[in-house]
């Protein structure tokens, strides 16, 4: 198949910078799309730093102004990790110079935000995409595959937590590098924009819409020096979130989310229970997919732990042979390739903007639910 370019503009050298990078990097030697990415230029403001992250990736050129970047003929698209309060901007001003754009999640700060980005692509009809990775773990789009078959009958729960420890101690500033996640300015919310979004965005692909929640928040350390005043200021993000949901499909769901679970690191889980079956899935497991059915003879009946490497399980059949597996990085690789492929069918790739945006929608009802102290309708 002859090969075309698809020229990658990168805005952001941090930890999503490289994690994307890495996946540009690879996906062509492992799957064969007629559309080939090609690195042409990283962008942002360091100059010295992005000319070593240009430099260690494979970047052709670098840029300190993302503005130069977008304008640029031989970008075709922009990749957009920095932080959550310059999505809008960077988004809405690629769509208008109509190059595609894939931007890390969360999409914005809130939904207002995120209409206004939604309006924009759609205006422009550009190809877009929101990098909710976690979708793409081979495991968990084999649950996917499981529920759309029907195996597990009527959904009754959804249960999901992504728990982590990381901010507890006191002395940890805010702003700057990584750190941006605890200045409400930069991030919009706390663990619910950066972690629950992860959850409510598998949720919502698994299990379909949500009509309403209740939530409780809870900012443990109050006061933190910002890394930009040296000061000790206000600390407006939320540290600790739990919700309860009803989905619109009749299930129940509760989903909680903390920087404060001393001893875990990054431990996303999720449960379903149906009628029928049962799905269980931990992100430090994450090549497992945990399956019981009740339609099994009695005697043998149980939880077997699926080790999702086989060629026929999604994705598997472009890495190794059965038995061997992949991880984290690998998630990132599969969203790149489906982005391709639907590049050269002039299709967006799911999470598409209009996608990432419900996930905004339940954030948004999550933080109001937690203000108000009532249940709160879902996108009102
Ligand atoms: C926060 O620590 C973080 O890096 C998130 O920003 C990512 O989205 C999540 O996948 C892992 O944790």
């Amino acid at each position: 198949m002859a090969k075309k370019k698809l020229n990658v503009g990168m805005i952001g050298y941090g930890f999503m910078g490289r994690a994307h990078s890495n996946a540009f990097r690879k996906v062509s030697n492992f799957f064969d799309n007629e559309y080939v990415p090609v690195m042409k230029a990283a962008c942002a403001r360091d100059a010295d730093k992005v000319k070593a992250f240009a430099d260690t990736w494979g970047y052709e050129s670098t840029e300190t102004d993302w503005r130069k970047l977008i304008e640029r003929k031989d970008i075709d698209a922009v990749d957009i990790c920095v932080p959550n309060n310059l999505h809008k901007e960077i988004s809405i001003a690629a769509a208008e110079a109509g190059k595609m754009i894939l931007c890390e999640k969360p999409l914005a700060m809130n939904a207002a935000e995120g209409e206004e980005m939604c309006k924009a692509v759609e205006k422009a009809g550009v190809l877009n995409t929101v990098w909710y990775n976690y979708r793409r773990v081979p495991a968990v789009s084999l649950a996917k595959q499981l529920i759309d078959e029907g195996r597990l009958g009527k959904i009754f729960h959804y249960r999901a937590v992504f728990l982590q420890d990381w901010t507890i101690s006191e002395d940890l500033p805010q702003g700057g590098a990584g750190l941006w996640r605890l200045d409400s300015a930069a991030a919009g919310s706390g663990v619910t924009g950066d972690l629950l979004a992860h959850c409510i965005d598998t949720a919502l692909w698994l299990n379909g819409s949500m009509s309403n929640v209740t939530a409780m928040t809870e900012t443990f350390i109050k006061e933190r020096t910002h890394t930009a005043t040296g000061k000790k200021q206000p600390v407006r993000i939320d540290d600790a979130c739990a919700f309860l949901a009803h989905f619109k499909n009749g299930s129940l769901a509760t989903f909680e989310s903390t920087r404060y679970a001393r001893g875990h690191k990054a431990l996303y889980t999720f449960e379903i229970n149906g009628e029928h079956a049962s799905i269980q899935w931990d992100l430090h497991d994450l090549h497992r997919l945990n399956y019981f059915d009740h339609r099994d003879d009695s005697i043998v009946r149980g939880w077997r732990s699926v080790h999702v490497t086989d060629g026929d399980m999604p994705y598997m059949g472009h890495w190794w042979v059965p038995g061997l597996q992949i991880g984290y990085e690998h998630s990132f690789v599969h969203q790149v390739a489906d982005f391709l492929g639907n590049v050269a069918k002039g299709e967006s790739t799911s999470p598409t903007f209009r996608d990432a945006l419900e996930t905004q929608y339940v954030c948004d009802a999550v933080l109001d639910s937690a203000k108000s102290g009532k249940w709160e309708e879902v996108g009102k």
